[in-house]
């Protein structure tokens, strides 16, 4: 029998970028919403599960799994059959690292930073971003060939780096560049982007 997978979401959180890799690589699994407002995300039952206190995490089978970014790339070695993530020796799979692990240590920091209004520090070297236009001229090189980030071949990175555009782009901490919205479209056309993004 399968290990059970607990998925633990809230829907106004980065629970959406796990939700769609969930629904990516066709997983069973089963959802507990946390509501945010009522702090069930700081209770002791919780705080069990991710010691930060913070969505989105799974639980599957005796592993539990927290990080957006760690979570996609578990699931895309979880449930090889999706195809999500270049092998181990295949020399793509340094592509595929390389813009996750981009996307949630330099990306991910940058848009937030714009979105509180959080004002530049004088030494942007000790940032891992840099700067703002520094971490958007990285994106938007590595996604303008086409059409995903190893170019035909779709992976878990572009769940984690669409979901980041796609959140940058709602919530305008993404400049809406031509090829920020043509990569976001594309997602959005995946049947897994629709399942788990139904219209309001
Ligand atoms: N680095 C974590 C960030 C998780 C995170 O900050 N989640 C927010 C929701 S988007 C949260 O749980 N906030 C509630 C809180 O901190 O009390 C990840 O990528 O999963």
């Amino acid at each position: 029998m399968a290990d059970q997978l607990v998925f633990y979401h809230n829907p106004t959180s980065r629970g959406r970028i796990v939700h769609w890799m969930l629904e990516e690589v066709g997983a069973s699994y089963e959802t507990k919403i946390v509501d945010l407002a009522k702090r069930e995300q700081k209770s002791p039952a919780y705080l069990a599960v991710n010691p930060m206190g913070k969505i989105p995490a799974i639980v599957h089978g005796d592993v539990v799994v927290t990080e957006a970014a760690a979570i996609c790339a578990y699931l895309a070695d979880a449930f090889p059959r999706a195809g999500l993530s270049p092998p181990v020796g295949d020399r793509a799979r340094g592509t595929y690292y390389r813009w996750l692990f981009f996307a949630a240590g330099s990306l991910e920091p940058a848009l937030v930073d714009r979105m509180v209004e959080r004002p530049p520090v004088e030494r942007e070297g000790v940032l891992g971003y840099g700067n703002y236009e520094n971490a958007l001229g990285a994106l938007e090189r590595a996604l303008a060939p086409g059409p995903w980030i190893l170019g035909e071949r779709f992976s878990a990175a572009d769940v984690y780096v669409g979901a980041q555009v796609g959140w940058g782009l709602r919530t305008k901490s993404l400049e809406p560049r031509p090829t920020f919205q043509q990569y976001i479209e594309r997602c959005a056309q995946r049947p897994a982007h629709k399942r788990a993004n139904p219209p309001a």
